[in-house]
């Protein structure tokens, strides 16, 4: 009800009555009123006015249902937007979700993360407003062991929604998106399977929008960014979201319809910040160097050893 009231204030500039909402929703006129006390609660800036009614004059940055929809050029991914104002984690909640039946292209929300995850147990930190904490629910029917390609097509789909925000980044296999050598998003990727067929995937991204350099925890300090530092100036959260999606659905469903994820791997080569430079593949605590040769026709990062010696790496820890 709150998402109809805030899209009909919306869509008008002027007042609307109390009266008019209430014979269009069919809810008393209390109702109503109780409603735009909690939208005002959220950050909704109403005026109201007796006998002239309710007029919206600005709106919170929300990451919200109410917020994001307007924006979707999508047909799956996003109908259903769930929000949170604090969560421990959006992929943690997802997956309890997910037990419970969510639905393939739900996306989780939140404004902040208690406990944000990173790959292998390592901490992820989404300070509160001003970081995108987001995890896309899929149930891609294709074998367990082609999994790893959805973290590659997001990373596309993720670069595609920065250019169109005139936002240039480089794309870290496997998982991460760089600016100027610098973090600014991180992609964890788990799922639940059997041997041979896939229960769920929860993907989820974690991006630095808005946050101020200060507000990055000092172990971080030196090697994450966000784009507000890196572009000196705010960004639409929402609208990262909405144009995420759109290229996410698109590149995701020509994966799952054609069988091949080329053309992500395609902008992810493009986009590579490793191929052709010496790194390190990381093992434990175990650093061999070697050279990033290739992305393979899998989303694999081929490596070249100093003995000469290729390996194709599905998924794993690399560094410059
Ligand atoms: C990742 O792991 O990069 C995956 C991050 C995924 C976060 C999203 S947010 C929504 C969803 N819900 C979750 O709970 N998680 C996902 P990894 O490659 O392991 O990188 C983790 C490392 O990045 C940490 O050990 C830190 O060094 C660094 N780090 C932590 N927070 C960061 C941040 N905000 N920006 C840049 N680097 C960060």
């Amino acid at each position: 009800m709150k998402k109809k009231i805030i899209n009909i204030l919306k869509s008008n500039d002027d007042f609307i009555s109390g009266q008019m909402l209430s014979d269009q929703f069919g809810i008393t006129r209390a109702a109503i009123w109780k409603y735009i006390t909690q939208l005002k609660k959220e950050g909704y800036e109403i005026e109201s006015i007796s006998r002239k009614g309710y007029r919206l004059i600005s709106s919170p940055d929300l990451i919200s249902s109410e917020e994001i929809t307007p924006l979707l050029e999508t047909k799956v991914f996003g109908k259903n937007i769930i929000h949170y104002d604090s969560i421990h984690s959006t992929n943690s909640q997802a997956k309890l979700l997910c037990d419970e039946g969510l639905q393939e292209g739900s996306v989780i929300l939140s404004e902040e993360q208690t406990s944000g995850r990173g790959r292998l147990g390592r901490n992820w930190s989404s300070p509160k407003g001003s970081s995108i904490s987001m995890s896309v629910v899929l149930k891609p029917e294709i074998n367990p062991v082609h999994v790893a390609k959805v973290t590659q097509i997001s990373a596309a789909a993720l670069s595609l929604a920065f250019e169109e925000m005139d936002i240039q980044c480089n794309i870290k296999w496997p998982n991460d998106i760089i600016i100027n050598n610098k973090k600014v998003c991180g992609i964890l990727t788990e799922m639940s399977s059997e041997l041979n067929k896939i229960n769920y995937v929860v993907m989820g991204i974690g991006i630095n929008v808005n946050i101020d350099e200060e507000a990055f925890p000092d172990e971080i300090k030196s090697i994450a960014t966000s784009l507000k530092i890196e572009y000196g100036k705010q960004i639409s959260r929402k609208q990262i979201i909405a144009s995420f999606l759109k290229y996410f659905e698109n590149l995701y469903f020509e994966f799952i319809n054609t069988g091949s994820a080329e053309s992500s791997f395609e902008i992810c080569r493009k986009r590579s910040l490793l191929l052709g430079k010496n790194i390190y593949v990381i093992r434990g605590s175990e650093r061999t160097p070697a050279t990033a040769v290739s992305i393979d026709e899998n989303g694999e990062l081929i490596v070249k050893y100093e003995d000469g010696t290729l390996s194709n790496l599905v998924s794993g820890e690399v560094s410059v």
